[in-house]
């Protein structure tokens, strides 16, 4: 390739794409925050000192890091050899397995830029990034759980023309396969900008279609490498992904890109309810893992009844949306000191709780910064900082935090800048208090929010009391179209399992007892509805959204 053909696709690439302003960025750079490495170098110094130590487990087997770098090296030979260019887009989309660790190396080895679909997206989500992303290629697998993802393919190809190839995992039936080819033959890319985007996340939002996220080789590396520090992994650890690998949290946070800088070993699995997540943990000494808190609060009762040895785990992050209190206490009772409250987002910013913080506040805050270049505000509606111990909207600006979202024109409909301020700092939207000590508390998100007879009542803070109750297991507050109070409050509940099945939880109960807990009158539900279960996300939050929808299309008389 001349130097011409890559310079263009590297201008292509960044087109779009919005860097730290110069000052800022030579500021971390002098601090020394930045690896001024490609991310796929981050397998390198285990390849070096450890080649014979495990990298990645699945179903089918372990690859050392020899074996694991030689792996990826073949793949991204695969790319090349099928005319893949660096800096162009392809679309990932896999289930966890050693397939999926070795495609997301090789894809950055040979120069392509991800983009980090979840298993559980489907063709609108898919066709919108591939299209707002520009992907030249998908890649996928055969099928899951009765899935066919080669159907989606199909119709992605024909949505998005711009798509011109499509890999499969498994049976490729009119596709072609995972490429792999053998590297001496080819030309792997050489040295990268690592201030160009290295992947693209998908923002986890749970209204509207996603927004692509850019991020850079050196700003994940941070990420990777201070979360490494915050979580204290070392090459001893074990770290089980049981989360949708592609989200930001498993990912990097450490997740299994730290695990692979610290030469730790990470297993992967598509399974994680607790009967198959608990014997891998047995099998393997499982030392780390995260959780979304519906997950961990299954993982947290099924530790009575389940038989298999997890006393091997040593640390249990837990985020993605709020851990209530009373099931942190459950999850330190039932397992030991082992949680970590993480809040993140694919846009930056991650705070966690440190590992000597005392349990009470672990069991409360949500962790504070990861980095001391993370610059926090906290806002009222006229953006004027609060003080400590109000709520008010998270504003976050820093070196791992994005100042705009990728071709925001084409995927956000040209509303991003409204999520950004003028001077760079991203409004999360999550409404949030600040201890003195700095820890940060998420009281929910600055729209979710009922207004009933006037007064604003927050859903989280309703959800927060709900799940305390012995007979509630998860618990989502709604506001519902009224004609007197103009919203009412709208309680859907699903039950726990000291609830006796098929018996009704009288609202008058469900109200005395949030009264008891010191909730205000005009926060107390209108109604209750107890549901088998609530509508999640691709990564395991509680969607709001569908949750709504389906409200909409229920009959009248399904109300208690
Ligand atoms: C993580 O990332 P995303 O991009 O899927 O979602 C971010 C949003 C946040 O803005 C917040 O609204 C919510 O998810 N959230 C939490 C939370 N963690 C995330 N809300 C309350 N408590 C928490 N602990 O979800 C993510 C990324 C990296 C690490 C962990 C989570």
């Amino acid at each position: 390739m001349t130097t011409s053909t890559q310079t263009a696709l590297f201008t292509d690439l960044a087109e779009g794409f919005t860097p730290h302003p110069a000052p800022a960025q030579q500021r971390y750079g002098e601090a020394g925050l930045f690896a001024n490495r490609a991310l796929w170098q981050i397998i390198e110094k285990a390849a070096t000192s450890t080649p014979a130590a495990p990298a990645v487990t699945d179903a089918t087997g372990t690859l050392t890091y020899a074996q694991f770098t030689d792996a990826v090296r073949a793949r991204a030979a695969g790319f090349v050899a099928a005319g893949l260019r660096p800096g162009q887009r392809v679309v990932l989309q896999q289930n966890n397995s050693v397939q999926f660790a070795i495609t997301l190396l090789g894809l950055l080895r040979a120069g392509l830029v991800p983009v980090m679909t979840l298993p559980a997206h489907r063709i609108a989500e898919i066709a919108h990034l591939a299209a707002g992303a520009d992907a030249v290629a998908y890649l996928t697998e055969d099928g899951r759980r009765g899935y066919d993802y080669r159907e989606l393919a199909t119709e992605l190809q024909q949505r998005v023309p711009g798509v011109e190839h499509v890999f499969i995992d498994g049976d490729p039936g009119a596709f072609a396969a995972l490429p792999d080819a053998d590297p001496d033959t080819v030309e792997l890319p050489g040295p990268t900008d690592p201030d160009l985007p290295a992947l693209l996340l998908v923002s986890g939002g749970t209204t509207g279609l996603p927004k692509l996220i850019a991020r850079t080789h050196n700003d994940y590396l941070l990420n990777a490498h201070q979360s490494v520090r915050v979580t204290g992994l070392t090459r001893a650890d074990t770290y089980l992904a049981a989360l949708p690998a592609a989200h930001n949290f498993p990912l990097c946070c450490p997740g299994v890109l730290g695990v692979w800088s610290a030469g730790a070993h990470a297993v992967f699995t598509d399974n994680p309810s607790p009967d198959a997540a608990f014997d891998l943990i047995e099998k393997h000494r499982v030392t780390i893992t995260a959780l979304v808190p519906a997950l961990a609060q299954v993982w947290c009762a099924a530790t009575e009844w389940e038989p298999a040895d997890i006393s091997s785990l040593r640390l249990l992050q837990v985020g993605g949306s709020k851990l209530a209190q009373a099931d942190a206490e459950a999850l330190d009772a039932a397992l030991g000191p082992i949680t970590q409250q993480v809040f993140g987002m694919a846009e930056g910013l991650i705070c966690y709780t440190r590992l000597d913080d005392p349990r009470d506040l672990v069991q409360q805050v949500q962790g504070s910064p990861m980095s001391e270049f993370d610059e926090v505000r906290i806002v009222d509606e006229n953006g004027d900082d609060v003080p400590d111990g109000t709520d008010g909207e998270l504003l976050v600006r820093g070196p791992y935090t994005i100042r705009g979202y990728y071709r925001a024109e084409s995927t956000t409909g040209g509303q991003a800048s409204l999520s950004f301020t003028p001077d760079g700092f991203y409004r999360s939207g999550d409404r949030v208090r600040r201890l003195p000590s700095g820890h940060l508390v998420v009281t929910g998100r600055i729209k979710d929010t009922i207004v009933r007879a006037g007064e604003n009542v927050a859903a989280d803070d309703v959800e927060e009391n709900l799940v305390a109750h012995p007979s509630v297991r998860q618990a989502a507050v709604i506001g519902v179209p009224d004609a007197s109070l103009g919203e009412r409050i709208c309680a859907l509940v699903v039950a726990s399992h000291e609830h006796a099945p098929g018996q009704p939880l009288p609202l008058a109960e469900l109200r005395s007892f949030l009264a008891d807990r010191g909730l205000a009158a005009f926060k107390l539900p209108d109604e209750v509805r107890l549901v088998s279960s609530l509508p999640l996300t691709a990564i395991g939050k509680v969607d709001k959204k569908a949750l709504r929808a389906q409200l909409d299309a229920e009959p009248a008389s399904a109300k208690s």
